[in-house]
């Protein structure tokens, strides 16, 4: 990760973004020449007209810079730097499709809930509700659709990990966190050490900062 602004990619991201750490591994595991561009998400400045106008209309985090292109979206920017680097993507047409299957389904249900349960439970003082209540099942449902889809399998699609894997891992390496008992998922946890053992990983905490 380069520290001056020189660096060729620009991540905008805060460290508890499991969102931006999709981008961050995928910059890392590609040994990408990059820098962080803190945003302060808590404090309110994805909410600010400037930031809207400036970088993301839709007041989001990640957001990656590439000389003059300026792309928003984990998914897309997964799809972009896999492209650019020629790693982690698919090897034939029928597996991109595939691929896109899981970022959509990620996206959705896998991330989705769980990232809105643990921002409930972490970051506000919301406690235990009727909303956690569903999140959480909403979230094991879908954990319990990829426990069984790992059946078998080293990675979402495939045989190699591919972005699907990097974007459905983002929220995972807090599991103290999700309010999810992720101790209920052995294939989930092993995937996960699979991943962890990837060249260049790095946990959210050392790749992007905090406030
Ligand atoms: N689908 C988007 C989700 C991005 C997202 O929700 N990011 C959070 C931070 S982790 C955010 O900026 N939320 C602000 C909001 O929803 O207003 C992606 O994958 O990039």
């Amino acid at each position: 990760m380069g520290n001056t602004a020189v660096a060729e990619f620009e991540l905008y991201c805060f460290a508890e973004s499991g969102n931006a750490y999709k981008a961050a591994l995928m910059l890392s595991l590609c040994d990408a020449d990059w820098q962080a561009r803190f945003v302060d998400y808590f404090n309110g400045e994805t909410r600010t007209a400037e930031y809207r106008r400036e970088i993301n209309e839709t007041g989001e985090i990640p957001v990656l810079v590439h000389g003059a292109e300026k792309f928003a979206q984990s998914g897309v920017i997964l799809n972009y730097l896999s492209r650019r680097f020629g790693r982690y993507g698919a090897r034939d047409d029928r597996q991109a499709l595939e691929i896109l299957r899981w970022l959509l389904f990620d996206n959705h249900k896998f991330t989705s809930y769980s990232a809105t349960l643990r921002f409930l439970l972490q970051f506000t003082d919301s406690g235990e509700s009727p909303v956690t209540e569903f999140l959480r099942t909403r979230a094991t449902g879908a954990f319990d659709t990829v426990e069984s889809h790992l059946h078998g399998r080293a990675f979402m699609v495939g045989e190699q990990p591919t972005i699907a894997d990097i974007s459905m891992c983002g929220y995972l390496f807090w599991p103290e966190q999700l309010g999810v008992d992720l101790g209920a998922y052995p294939r989930i946890n092993a995937w996960l050490e699979r991943i962890r053992q990837l060249p260049g990983w790095r946990h959210p905490y050392d790749l992007m900062p905090t406030a």
